[in-house]
């Protein structure tokens, strides 16, 4: 057991830290308390450790960032002991490698499974967070890490009659666990064509009497990366475990792609560029077919190359129409990948319905009334994604300074510095949130960087004897001026309508939620401002029983 910090034990604390959430982020941060001699407890509503990869059980869930990085990289035995089964792992697979990732750190006995934490309130007067859980239990902390994730807040389905239909319902966000579900022999009707969609989609269809998907906007699909490991690769991954870390960090996603295109779009003439297309896409990295892919003009030569392979690989001439993403650029909104995902739609037992023409305007007990059709159906698959991002944070009832509600301080849009603390919240850390570079890299790579950082953080808290710290709101005004200054360099960031700036849910303010500046960047910006001694932020005295603050 760890010990508290000397200055504090006596008063009504129960540890130092509380970690909510036991995926990536919060496995890593609980591990890290420990070695940082902070005593720590965890909190998590699933059963059992994975976050995203505990609850996204569906058939066909697999990663598709490679499993060369996808993976942490503090601990050089965790590299070297577990072998992935494929460059792009499925679902169970990352959920076993994080529990023995747990096991092995020894972390999971501090967490208390099946509880939810329910509100989080800070005291001005003693500096002290009090978290409230689903078990009647409220715990009193210094620092709190909401490692929540940023796709765990299932968006809640705005179709009228929901709760009518007399058939099975399934959310892939919140797929069985517990036992299997047998969609063999059925009517079954997806809704939402998003990664969910895209990957569960061709599964169902193979055991499916008939499968009827219900889309209403196509997305960009490109083939994975899956296949064998390279163990050149993977040799060279477990032999220095420390360098490849310190690599993810210095890339623009946190990742190291396979393939990047050696020339610049304009240094190519139009075979040149069709050449670079080709090759990329063999390469399973269309994306990168230019050294300088992020340009206007190279992301409109590579969204029309990637509609031609998107046509060309769906027989019925209106459905390939209906599947292709006319209406906006590649990466405006998140692009899924798949090698089976188009095909589907050349079985006989699959139809596409396309709600932009024909809208969907009820669920009845019998299955799903369009503007054309009433389909009957026994099982309805919502595939309908994440209030992403900000949601499982506004879940929480967080109360700040004066008893200001994030969800107040919220209410025009997430603010922050650097992605991870909230002006009126004293050490409260939220990794993979908003205005981080988050989903747009390597969550893995980020989760580990981002709990680094937070406990860099503690520590200089610690030796500078400071009792702790919030962003100024000059700080937050100039994140979200340089989250919306790269979010403008690229195509269709901002008009496209995407769960990236909350435009998936209805009510949702409209705001750009994910820093492009790049990885490298962001890692930069906050060692920067500890080596500066947190100029950016308030920091508060050393005795925490304190209740003024000052300005650094
Ligand atoms: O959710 P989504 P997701 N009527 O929001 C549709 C990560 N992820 O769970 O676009 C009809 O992308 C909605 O339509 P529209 C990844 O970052 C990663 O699929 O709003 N349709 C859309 O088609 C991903 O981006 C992996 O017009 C409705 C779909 O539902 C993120 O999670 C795998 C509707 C939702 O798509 C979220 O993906 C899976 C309605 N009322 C997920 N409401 C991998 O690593 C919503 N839709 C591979």
């Amino acid at each position: 057991m760890n010990s508290m910090r000397d200055d504090i034990k006596g008063s009504d604390i129960d540890c130092d830290v509380v970690v909510v959430g036991a995926g990536f982020a919060g496995i890593y941060a609980l591990w890290k308390a420990g070695q940082r001699g902070l005593s720590v407890r965890g909190f998590e509503r699933g059963s059992a450790v994975g976050g995203t990869w505990y609850w996204n059980a569906y058939p066909g869930a697999r990663c598709d960032v490679a499993s060369y990085n996808y993976a942490y990289f503090f601990d050089s035995d965790v590299v070297r002991e577990w072998d992935w089964s494929d460059v792009c792992s499925g679902q169970d697979e990352i959920r076993r490698y994080l529990q023995f990732v747990a096991e092995k750190c020894d972390v999971t006995g501090q967490i208390t499974f099946d509880t939810r934490v329910e509100s989080a309130t800070y005291d001005k007067a003693t500096g002290l967070w009090t978290v409230r859980t689903s078990g009647d239990e409220a715990v009193v902390c210094r620092y709190l890490v909401l490692a929540v994730g940023a796709l765990s807040e299932p968006k809640a389905p705005d179709i009228e009659g929901v709760e009518s239909f007399a058939g099975e319902a399934y959310f892939t966000s919140s797929w069985p666990r517990d036992r299997d579900v047998d969609l063999a022999g059925k009517r079954v009707g997806v809704i939402g064509t998003g990664s969910s969609g895209v990957q569960s989609i061709p599964e169902i269809a193979k055991v499916a009497r008939d499968l009827v998907v219900f889309q209403r906007t196509a997305n960009f699909v490109t083939p994975t990366l899956s296949g064998p490991m390279d163990p050149e690769r993977v040799r060279a991954m477990r032999q220095d475990p420390e360098a490849v870390r310190n690599e993810l960090r210095a890339t623009y996603g946190g990742n190291q792609p396979l393939y990047i295109g050696p020339d610049r779009f304009h240094d190519l003439d139009e075979a040149g560029r069709e050449k670079a297309l080709w090759r990329a896409w063999e390469e399973r990295e269309v994306a990168l077919a230019f050294w300088d892919s992020h340009l206007p003009e190279a992301n409109a030569a590579i969204s029309e190359f990637i509609r031609q392979r998107m046509h060309e690989q769906v027989t019925d001439p209106w459905t390939a129409n209906q599947l292709v993403p006319w209406d906006h650029p590649y990466g405006g909104k998140r692009p899924c990948m798949s090698d089976v995902y188009l095909q589907a739609y050349n079985r006989p037992n699959v139809r596409l319905v396309a709600l932009r023409e024909t809208p969907i305007e009820r669920i009845v007990p019998e299955g799903i009334v369009t503007s054309a059709e009433t389909v009957p159906l026994d099982v309805i698959v919502y595939a309908t994604g994440f209030d992403a991002i900000s949601g499982p944070v506004h879940a929480l009832n967080i109360s700040g300074i004066d008893g200001v509600s994030m969800n107040d301080a919220w209410a025009d849009g997430p603010v922050n510095y650097l992605g991870t603390m909230v002006h009126g919240f004293p050490n409260l850390f939220l990794p993979s949130s908003a205005m981080s570079p988050s989903v747009l890299s390597n969550m893995a790579t980020l989760a580990e960087q981002q709990v680094d950082f937070i406990f860099d953080t503690i520590s200089w808290l610690d030796a500078h004897d400071r009792a702790g710290l919030h962003p100024s709101p000059g700080s937050q005004e100039f994140w979200r001026d340089e989250t919306l200054r790269y979010a403008k360099r690229v195509p269709g960031a901002l008009s496209t309508d995407s769960w990236y700036n909350g435009a998936n849910i209805p009510g949702k303010p409209r705001h750009y939620m994910v820093y492009r500046g790049g990885f490298n960047r962001y890692h930069a910006a906050c060692y920067a401002e500890l080596e500066s001694g947190f100029k950016g932020y308030e920091l508060l005295p050393g005795n925490a029983g304190h209740d003024q603050r000052e300005s650094a």
